[in-house]
């Protein structure tokens, strides 16, 4: 049997490959839980800074939760699948490290809201985004009611939600879903300039960003900005700060080293 999930790293990018081809990347139970596996693993793996996720096929990046194997959960299994899923979508947004979807096709139901949880989107022209699970008589599980709002406003989401109809990747740009979109065959070398350009900042700094942004969409403005506040001091205490600066002030390229 193939392995449900592929990892490649190269230059400090590792690459998560969700691999039911056959079922367009539907998600089912062992498919989240070695992908929860593998992220929690990067998570503290110095040789991974970005974290790329991306599905097997031409066709997919993931056609959303199994609906085989959901059409006869009982509700308290229901709800029970639908916040694991949720606590792995945390995980996503929670890790240390910035992750780039690159949506290769259909990311729908589940899927979309796994590339919601990630940190930027890249889509080939062929993606396309939906949240289709009005159609199959249920809502979204995996939090797609509460990101999507906060990513393109609340009536774009809801068109999203109540029609169930797909947008195509260019749409998907204009109402801000996606970070950017380009030709199917310059998808992965596009994610992977995308993080080579994260990876080489300061990686105590990128973490912090990533903090400051996530932690602080939870907070009230105020509070938020004293939390960002506190995060900017945190980073006069390393040496890539000033390393920084003073790359600046000398008219040469910083060298970083993540503490
Ligand atoms: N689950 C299971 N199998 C799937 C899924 C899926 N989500 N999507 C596609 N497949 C399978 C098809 O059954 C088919 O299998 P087979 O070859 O054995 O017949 C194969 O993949 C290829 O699919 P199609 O033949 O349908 O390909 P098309 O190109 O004709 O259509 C579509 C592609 C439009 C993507 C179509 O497959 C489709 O509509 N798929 C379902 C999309 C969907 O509704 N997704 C949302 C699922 S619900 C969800 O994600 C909720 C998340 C929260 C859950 C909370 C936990 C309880």
């Amino acid at each position: 049997m193939s392995e449900p999930v592929l990892l490649h790293t190269e230059e400090g990018i590792a690459t998560l490959t969700i691999n039911r081809p056959e079922v367009l990347n539907a998600l089912n139970a062992e498919l989240v839980e070695s992908l929860r596996r593998h992220l929690a693993i990067l998570d503290s793996d110095p040789r991974a800074r970005v974290i790329i996720l991306t599905g097997a096929g031409e066709k997919a990046f993931i056609a959303g939760a199994d609906i085989g194997a959901m059409r006869d959960l009982d509700p308290l299994a229901a709800r029970e699948t639908a916040l694991l899923a949720q606590e792995f979508l945390n995980d996503i947004e929670r890790c240390a490290k910035p992750v780039i979807a690159a949506v290769n096709g259909y990311a729908l139901g589940g899927g979309c809201e796994l590339a919601l949880a990630c940190d930027l989107r890249v889509a080939s022209e062929n993606a396309s985004f939906g949240q289709p699970e009005i159609n199959l008589g249920i809502i979204p599980g995996w939090a797609g009611t509460q990101r999507l709002p906060r990513l393109v406003g609340k009536g774009r989401a809801l068109e999203m939600i109540l029609t169930g109809e797909r947008i195509d990747a260019r749409e998907a740009w204009r109402i801000g879903l996606v970070n950017r979109v380009v030709a199917p065959g310059e998808l992965m070398d596009e994610a992977r300039k995308l993080a080579l350009r994260i990876a080489e900042k300061s990686q105590v700094a990128v973490r912090l960003a990533k903090e400051a942004v996530i932690n602080g969409l939870e907070m009230d403005e105020r509070r938020a900005g004293q939390y960002e506040a506190d995060l900017f001091g945190l980073c006069f205490a390393t040496r890539d700060q000033k390393e920084g600066m003073t790359a600046f002030l000398e008219k040469r390229k910083a060298m970083f080293q993540d503490w």
